[in-house]
């Protein structure tokens, strides 16, 4: 086996990528993403130890919070800048390692198998004293504590990744219930890093996020400690993308029922994908009067129903499909293309041909791509970019139209009253939620197929790039209320849930699971995994989450989350649409 991954949809077999990632991550990608995380769990016990004790500056939890964000599914191809990463996180822990010392605090013991290892691989000293510094001298059975793991070089760095790996855990239930609450952080790290770049912060939730990593490696932790840490992440996971919700609309404006053009202009452009707006923010100002257009791509489209995006001239609409058209659509779009955040697919064959037309800025990365960082102000220049797409032929047309999109919550309150009254009257039966992720799998037609055979007083609430399916079909309207609400990207799932919230409060429901809603989501990476995990805290039950199970539940996890909360995966359109109806 030269790699072990397993935290996404499209996992190998539904078991786990062993030779090399199907989203095209390298085993040697592979195993630096695992040191990373470890260097991350490493720098949240020491910021855990001394929260409280000492003042810590903020950089050590962004640092840990990018780290995360960094190893998401498709965010990040490029083995330099983890390296990169890994040098920071190994310079934290160094640097905290040393105030836990000055301080003369006592390591407690569900630590010390991070903290014995830094000192054993940073230690320029041999002759370390261990007990002098309080912590217990390296353990021959602990292989962590091997003296040949350092960081000097890629391939030390790839040999230490191997034994910190997901497998390192062998109770298959401890390692899915650990792997579990990872991929919710990593999840709520790309929200929280979102709100950050507004400048929108919680303390509280950074506090949880590296309280929760140090105890993801403590053997001492029950099976049923860790299934309440893993509530607790979802109960962050409400308050994560409730920040980014409140970052984004006092920001920009709460979206509204927009009309999205998915044709092109004459002008050049550049395509924006990801999900970072204040990046979108900038480049709509910093392209303005140049001559070229900006279309959103994937994850970005939301953004033209924001008041103040909308009223941006170049801002020109949105270009293509979910992610997963990228190597296709990249070649007809012909200018340069922004990745704020994931899914990037790395280019090959045919498509290698616009690797020099990439850019990337925040946790995003991809060898070969050109990389932009901010000012300390927070700023990027986008010019580099603006001068490409200036000397780029204008986007071939690959359809024509729109697409309807700013149904979050606030829209969806607007027009309670009208949608009250349709429940009411029986105009409207139920509701299904078939937000989350698309991705590149045959049987993702099952999610065409749903929405169209849905009957006509049925209407879908949706968010996150698995609208892709089923949001350029004609699926008509219910007295005005168009029968595909879209409220966003992956974290704007948080919208359905306050229209949930507000139609049980309606209604007046003892029980949000007495609502006509059916909750059927698509799921495949780590973002839409904090999605599931924050619904469960909301008590909502019977989700529906395919097309496959997590690889990553073990079969006695599986059955905690169906008996306690009905969780369950779909089978076909006739029987599901049976059996929800
Ligand atoms: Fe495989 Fe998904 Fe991991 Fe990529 S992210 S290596 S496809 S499990
Ligand atoms: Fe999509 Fe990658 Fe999950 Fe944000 S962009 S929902 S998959």
């Amino acid at each position: 086996m030269s790699m072990f991954c397993y935290q996404c949809q499209e996992t190998a077999m539904n078991k786990g990528c062993t030779i090399r990632g199907v989203c095209g991550k390298t085993p040697e990608t592979a195993k630096l993403q695992d040191l990373l995380i470890y260097m991350a769990k490493g720098v949240s016990a020491y910021c855990n130890i001394l929260e409280g004790k000492t003042e810590l500056s903020g950089d050590k939890y962004k640092w840990v919070i990018n780290a995360l964000f960094t190893t998401i599914t498709n965010s990040n191809f490029d083995d330099e800048a983890i390296m990169a990463e890994i040098r920071k996180g190994h310079a934290y822990k160094k640097e905290l390692g040393v105030k836990v010392n000055e301080l003369g605090i006592t390591i407690p013991d569900k630590y010390l198998q991070f903290l014995q290892c830094t000192y054993h691989i940073t230690s320029e000293d041999d002759s370390i004293d261990f007990d002098e510094k309080g912590i217990s001298a390296p353990n021959e059975n602990n292989p962590l504590l091997d003296r040949a793991c350092n960081i000097s070089s890629k391939e030390s760095m790839i040999e230490f990744g191997e034994k910190v790996g997901v497998l390192r855990t062998e109770n298959e239930d401890i390692r899915s219930l650990r792997e579990l609450i990872t991929y919710g952080l990593k999840g709520m790290s790309a929200y929280v890093e979102h709100a950050m770049n507004l400048g929108s912060e919680n303390c509280k939730i950074y506090s949880f996020m590296t309280r929760a990593l140090a105890e993801l490696d403590n053997d001492t932790l029950s099976v049923d400690e860790l299934v309440a840490l893993t509530l607790e992440t979802g109960k962050y996971g409400v308050e994560a993308m409730a920040l980014l919700d409140g970052a984004n609309t006092s920001t920009y404006g709460n979206p509204e029922a927009t009309q999205v053009n998915i044709g092109v202009k004459n002008n050049p452009g550049i395509l924006i994908s990801g999900h970072d707006l204040k990046d979108l923010e900038q480049l709509l100002e910093q392209t303005k009067g140049t001559g070229v257009d900006v279309y959103t791509h994937s994850e970005m489209l939301p953004a033209n129903s924001y008041p103040a995006f909308k009223k941006y001239d170049n801002l020109a609409g949105n270009y293509g499909g979910s992610w997963w058209h990228q190597t296709k659509e990249f070649i007809s779009f012909n200018g340069p293309v922004l990745f704020t955040s994931n899914c990037i697919v790395p280019p090959r064959g045919q498509a290698s041909e616009y690797i020099d037309r990439i850019y990337t800025t925040n946790s995003a990365g991809l060898t070969g791509a050109k990389h932009i960082l901010k000012d300390k102000d927070g700023k990027k220049d986008f010019s580099a970019i603006i001068e490409h797409a200036k000397k780029c032929a204008s986007p071939i047309e690959i359809e024509t139209g729109t697409v309807t999109g700013g149904f979050a919550h606030n829209q969806i309150l607007a027009v309670a009253d009208k949608v009250v009254e349709a429940v009411k009257s029986g105009a409207i039966k139920k509701f299904f939620v078939m937000g989350g992720c698309d991705a590149r799998m045959q049987d993702r037609k099952y999610y065409t197929e749903f929405a169209e055979k849905l009957p006509k007083d049925t209407v879908i609430l949706t968010a996150g790039c698995a609208k892709f399916r089923y949001n350029k079909l004609d699926l008509g309207d219910i007295g005005g209320i168009p029968r595909v609400l879209d409220a966003g990207q992956c974290n704007d799932s948080y919208s359905l849930a306050v229209v949930a919230m507000k139609l049980q409060e309606v209604f007046g429901l003892d029980d949000i699971n007495d609502l006509p809603i059916v909750f059927n989501i698509g799921w495949y990476e780590q973002k839409a995994v904090l999605v599931l995990l924050a619904l469960l805290h909301l008590g909502i039950k019977n989700v529906h989450v395919g097309p496959t199970l997590p690889a990553f539940l073990s079969p006695n996890v599986t059955n905690v989350l169906v008996e306690k909360f009905g969780v369950g995966t779909i089978s076909d359109v006739d029987s599901d649409l049976a059996k929800f109806l």
